[in-house]
């Protein structure tokens, strides 16, 4: 999984290079930005990463990345754009979405296996635990410098899409690649506080909503709950706030898919699905449009909470239901 040449000779040559990740970043997002922002010999790079729009618990690692968000200008005369973390063109998180950096030369680093390669140079790597991994052997090959900050953000990545080093991606170099990161400097003290014990009353009250509304379906192999809009704004949080929250229905023992039905945005449903004791949630996510990993993946669907409910169960039923594609 050695980075292309190419990739460090276009990433090294940059004068203007702007990083973007995915809309909802999540740590390995936020992570694989600042990273190769901070890593780049360019001085002028830039991500294209508002604080404003990042969840509440994950701010901390703007505030540690400390490079600056590309403003409009910045972002059209970008020399050269690199995705990073991204499934495809409709998750790009830039102002002016695709069609402001459709015509740069783009270069596409990411780990999710529904990746159809658009960038100009591709590196997609679906073995790869998170895009975090990637960077880290991407900024050893290419030799750039590696500090404690970044070492810390990349171990956040990691922790963060491995599930705190507990899901199946969890791989002998996942693991090797975060012992180098805590060799570097990572603080896994700070972090593990960040990330794991610094819950916000209002992301607390949230969880116990998506406790409370949590339902079983099909013998208690499949476990979902939902939060409304209403829901969402009431306990002080905002679509950018919810992502993992799925861990919860995830949890109870003899679950097969998780689903957490979101509606961030009036009348829009999210859906995260996950899959448990191998059973894969992929081909359910692209059904209804979405994307993502074998086991991890999601869509969106506007239309009512009951009614995407209702459908999704029907799809999810039916696919524990369908013969093993094995
Ligand atoms: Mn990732």
């Amino acid at each position: 999984m050695a980075p292309p040449s190419e990739l460090i000779e276009v990433l090294s040559n940059a004068k203007r290079p702007l990083v973007v990740g995915h809309v909802t970043p999540d740590a390995d997002a936020i992570a694989s930005m600042l990273s190769l922002a901070r890593v780049l010999p360019s001085q002028a790079a830039r991500v294209a990463l508002e604080r404003g729009k990042v969840a509440q618990k994950l701010r901390f690692m703007v505030e540690m990345g400390q490079v600056p968000s590309a403003d409009a200008a910045e972002i059209a005369d970008a020399d050269l754009v690199a995705v990073v973390d991204t499934a495809g063109t409709n998750r790009v998180n830039v102002e002016g979405k695709w069609e402001a950096i459709a015509g740069k030369f783009v270069v596409n680093i990411d780990h999710h296996i529904t990746n159809p390669d658009f960038g100009r140079i591709n590196w997609v790597v679906d073995s790869a635990s998170s895009t975090s991994e990637l960077i880290y052997r991407l900024i050893t090959t290419a030799g750039w410098p590696l500090d404690a900050t970044t070492a810390s953000l990349l171990y956040a990545g990691i922790h963060s899409d491995t599930g705190g080093f507990s899901l199946p991606n969890t791989t002998a170099d996942a693991l090797e690649v975060a012992a180098a990161l805590v060799r570097g400097g990572a603080d896994i003290d700070m972090l593990g506080a960040r990330l794991c014990r610094s819950q916000r009353r209002s992301e607390f009250d949230l969880i116990r909503v998506v406790y409370h509304n949590t339902r079983l379906a099909a013998d208690g192999q499949i476990a979902y709950s939902t939060l409304s809009h209403q829901e969402i704004v009431s306990s002080g949080c905002t679509a950018e706030d919810i992502d993992d929250q799925v861990s919860i229905p995830r949890s109870l023992s003899g679950v097969r898919i998780a689903m957490l039905f979101s509606e961030g945005e009036p009348g829009v449903i999210r859906i995260n699905f996950r899959g448990e004791n191998g059973t894969p949630v992929l081909p359910l996510a692209q059904k209804l449009g979405g994307g993502g990993h074998t086991f991890s993946a999601g869509a969106r669907i506007r239309d009512a909470m009951e009614r995407v409910v209702e459908r999704v169960l029907g799809e999810a039923t039916s696919l524990l239901q369908a013969p093993s594609p094995e």
